[in-house]
């Protein structure tokens, strides 16, 4: 860029250290760089090294870049014009972002050059972000939120229970180790984490029949006819997971907590649902603001296993992928009043389905009493709608039907800005993009 050529005065015409990529470009390998998402995936790259002492160190520096796992695919070289710099070495790469930002560091360390840039391959657009094509590039997905962690977060029920963080970690080690088509690991629960799951479930159960929605009551049945859902003890979540894939096609698969809404939504693109898998703190039983295990299974896992609702599900993560951050935080508002805390109608009465009503017994009363408001639901004004996710909501909105709430939400995000299409092919289970420009 840079101050050769700005300082001979001529404008920079592809002479020089510029290697002939434009300004858009240089700057797509920033997002890239920057880009949370796609640590591990293969990407392609290319650098530009400027060699302080001939073309000599370069067999050096390319065995280097295989050390680090790259695959060169392209060598070029020039003499600089630049005093004291003799070569110039355009190289293209496919290495996984992580790898390449290694790379990159450790060549800047190296006396024999004098400099490393990082562009953009042409291959890469900015119409074609990384998202994930197949259930199994979740394995990329696993970014946590800093929030209600129990070693960091005063608050937490379980800040100053030693034992209970340290469960914590070993369960949460289990969901980062975790790799697709893998079965889930079994956790044997605690006498404390079934006391806990057995408290929530006998109020939930007690509850069900007057407030929760009819989908929701006939999937708790038949999870209570399988001897899944059981008051002592906790289903282990492979099971569930079967239980899904017989009925929707959803699979679950371990989440070691709040993950970004990003990545958290792609998955369901996939009909895979992030499920945690700690239980909250035996003190606060009927109320945690962190997703557990004990709302996953109770509040989520009737729903994914009905049909109408898991479309729904799915086509929020469709639509999130390739989305911009403000689309990303619209989606998660539409899924927060949606998934998590939406009322129905049922006749001319008012029916919970939400997850977060449906595993907190106090949040239930709330959301069907005088407390509150009711607003009906209508994609474009509850996208908007601001919330918190310490406290009880004081505004819920109210879906016609799961049917009518999927139509006003396809229609919504049919004005969606994304320049291309996803569409999920159940053959491979790969999301295809479809150019509509
Ligand atoms: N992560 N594990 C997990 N569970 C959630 O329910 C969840 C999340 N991350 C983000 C999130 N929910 C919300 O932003 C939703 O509104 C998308
Ligand atoms: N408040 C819910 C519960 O206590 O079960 C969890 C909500 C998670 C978003
Ligand atoms: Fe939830």
């Amino acid at each position: 860029a840079e101050a050769s050529s700005d300082s001979d005065g001529k404008p920079d015409d592809d002479d020089d250290d510029d290697t002939g990529l434009t300004e858009e470009e240089v700057v797509l390998a920033k997002t890239i760089a920057e880009s949370p998402e796609s640590e591990q995936s293969v990407q392609k790259a290319a650098l530009v090294l400027r060699l302080r002492e001939g073309i000599g160190s370069l067999g050096r520096i390319l065995k280097t870049i295989e050390n680090f796992k790259g695959i060169i695919t392209h060598v070029e070289s020039r003499a600089s014009k630049k005093e004291g710099l003799q070569f110039e070495v355009l190289i293209k790469i496919d290495m996984s972002r992580q790898s390449l930002l290694q790379l990159i560091r450790n060549l800047r360390q190296s006396s024999a050059l004098d400099g490393v840039t990082l562009l953009a391959d042409n291959s890469v657009s900015i119409k074609d972000p990384w998202f994930p094509r197949h259930a199994s590039d979740l394995d990329n997905c696993n970014h946590l939120m800093t929030k209600y962690e129990p070693d960091l977060d005063m608050n937490h029920p379980g800040f100053a229970d030693k034992e209970y963080r340290a469960r914590r970690k070993v369960i949460a080690e289990i969901a980062f180790a975790y790799k697709y088509g893998e079965p889930i690991p079994c956790i044997p629960y605690t006498e404390t984490e079934n006391e806990t799951w057995s408290r929530v479930f006998i109020t939930v159960l007690d509850l069900v029949p007057k407030h929760a929605c009819v989908e929701y009551q006939r999937v708790f049945k038949k999870l209570q006819e399988e001897r899944i859902f059981e008051s002592h003890r906790i289903p282990q979540l492979q099971e569930v997971s079967d239980f899904l894939k017989r009925n929707t096609g959803f699979t679950l698969r371990p989440a070691a907590g709040l993950l970004t809404a990003r990545d958290f939504l792609s998955s369901l693109a996939f009909r895979v649902f992030q499920s945690t898998q700690y239980v909250r703190h035996i003190n606060s039983p009927y109320h945690t603001p962190e997703p557990d295990c004990i709302h996953e299974l109770l509040g989520h896992m009737p729903l994914l296993a009905d049909p109408s609702f898991a479309q729904f599900s799915q086509e929020i993560g469709l639509a999130s992928l390739g989305a911009s951050d403000e689309e990303i935080e619209k989606l998660s508002t539409i899924y927060w009043f949606t998934i998590e805390f939406g009322l129905c109608k049922e006749g001319t009465e008012v029916k919970a389905y939400g997850a977060g009503l449906l595993s907190a017994y106090g949040e239930l009363l709330h959301a069907l009493s005088d407390k509150c408001e009711h607003r009906p639901f209508d994609p474009s004004t509850t996208a908007l709608q601001k919330y918190q996710d310490q406290e009880y909501q004081p505004i819920y909105f109210v879906a016609e039907s799961f049917e009518d709430a999927k139509e006003k939400f396809r229609r919504w995000v049919a004005a969606m800005s994304r320049p291309f299409e996803v569409r999920y092919n159940p053959h491979t289970q790969r999301v295809e993009v479809l150019d509509s420009v």
